[in-house]
């Protein structure tokens, strides 16, 4: 059997992607890069050849409905929260994304986070290179510590249970918050998001990006998890109020945040780069060269795979019905 050739296919490339995943691209398909996702950028004959969308950015409803022969959407990045796959799926267009292949390093970037938050790591280590060691002393001692903690996560999915296993591991006491219990564990589950921070002082918010989730962690949540309470988020900075945010840091509301994920990024709000009991890093989670580049591996394979005939590796949950149809 001779297996036709993916070369004519066009796979459009809007925005930035790691070079690797545009290496493989370019190697298997017919890649065409604009600028941004925006159909004006493409002349009208080309719009009707593209099959395929690999990116990290923005992919609307209007931009799925300018490309008519589009068959899949390969999200760069376990969140998907970027691309209308609600649309997607009416439309008849996988949309797949990058799971399992990040978890662990995230995870480990979330308790690193945790760790530099709670016992103030950044700013020891500025203390030490600023001279104040030698010329003042030692570093004043640190009113956190993670000794005795109650540890809550918001979203314990994949990253989210990876996080739980290390913080077990440290000795924190775990509970969560999903929408529904997870199956076959045995840590205490709230069925509100205000319930679980009630009932810790340390919440970590893996939850994906989206209205459901849209600001969830407000005021009230943050009142709720008291004077020592530390938030830390390595999910979507849509999920918080980052005005109220910054209000609880600033009044002692709560202790200390750690904050991988913005909004608006890479716009951070002013007050919340002026808060010093806030660790902030420019969203890192996944950012090492072995996991960016078993990311890119996943996003090609899985626009192969389809152009196989083979399905996908890794649809999102709202197009997993969504078939083969060439
Ligand atoms: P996942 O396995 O799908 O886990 C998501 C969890 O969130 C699920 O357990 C889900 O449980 C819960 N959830 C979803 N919607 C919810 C809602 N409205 N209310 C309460 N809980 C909700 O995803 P994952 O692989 O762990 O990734 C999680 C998120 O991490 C991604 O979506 C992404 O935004 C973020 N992320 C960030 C970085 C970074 O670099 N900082 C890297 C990778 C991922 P239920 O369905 O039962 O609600
Ligand atoms: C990436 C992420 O930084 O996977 C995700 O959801 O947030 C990160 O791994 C991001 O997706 C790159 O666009």
């Amino acid at each position: 059997m001779t297996v036709a050739s993916t070369k004519d296919i066009a796979i459009l490339i809007p925005g930035r992607l790691h070079e690797h995943a545009v290496a493989r691209i370019e190697a298997a398909f017919d890649a065409i890069r604009i600028e941004r996702a925006d159909a004006s950028l493409l002349p009208e004959g080309e719009r009707a050849r593209i099959r395929g969308i690999a990116g990290m950015t923005r992919i609307d409803a209007a931009f799925i409905d300018a490309l008519p022969a589009l068959e899949i959407i390969a999200n760069f990045g376990v969140g998907y929260d970027a691309v209308d796959a609600a649309h997607a799926a009416s439309k008849g267009v996988m949309v797949t994304n990058t799971p399992d292949v990040l978890t662990e390093e995230v995870a480990d970037t979330a308790l690193g986070l945790l760790l530099n938050t709670v016992r103030e790591l950044p700013k020891a280590e500025r203390w030490l290179r600023d001279g104040k060691w030698r010329r003042t002393g030692a570093y004043p001692f640190t009113r956190g510590t993670l000794r005795g903690r109650k540890a809550g996560i918001f979203g314990l999915g994949r990253i989210g249970l990876a996080i739980a296993r290390r913080l077990e591991a440290f000795g924190l006491s775990i509970a969560y918050h999903n929408r529904n219990p997870v199956a076959g564990v045995d840590y205490a589950y709230h069925p509100t998001l205000l319930d679980l921070a009630r009932n810790v002082d340390t919440l970590i918010s893996v939850a994906p990006g989206g209205t459901a989730t849209d600001k969830a962690v407000n005021a009230q949540i943050l009142a709720a998890l008291g004077p020592e309470g530390v938030f830390v988020n390595i999910g979507r900075g849509s999920t918080v109020d980052e005005d109220a945010l910054a209000a609880a840091l600033a009044d002692g509301t709560i202790l200390a945040a750690g904050l991988d994920v913005f909004a608006d990024e890479p716009n951070v709000p002013e007050a919340l780069l002026r808060a010093e009991n806030a660790s902030l890093l420019p969203h890192v989670g996944s950012a090492s060269q072995h996991t960016r580049r078993a990311m890119a591996d996943l996003l090609a394979d899985n626009l192969e795979g389809w152009f196989a005939g083979r399905g996908a590796l890794t649809p999102v949950a709202e197009t997993r019905a969504v078939a083969v149809r060439h």
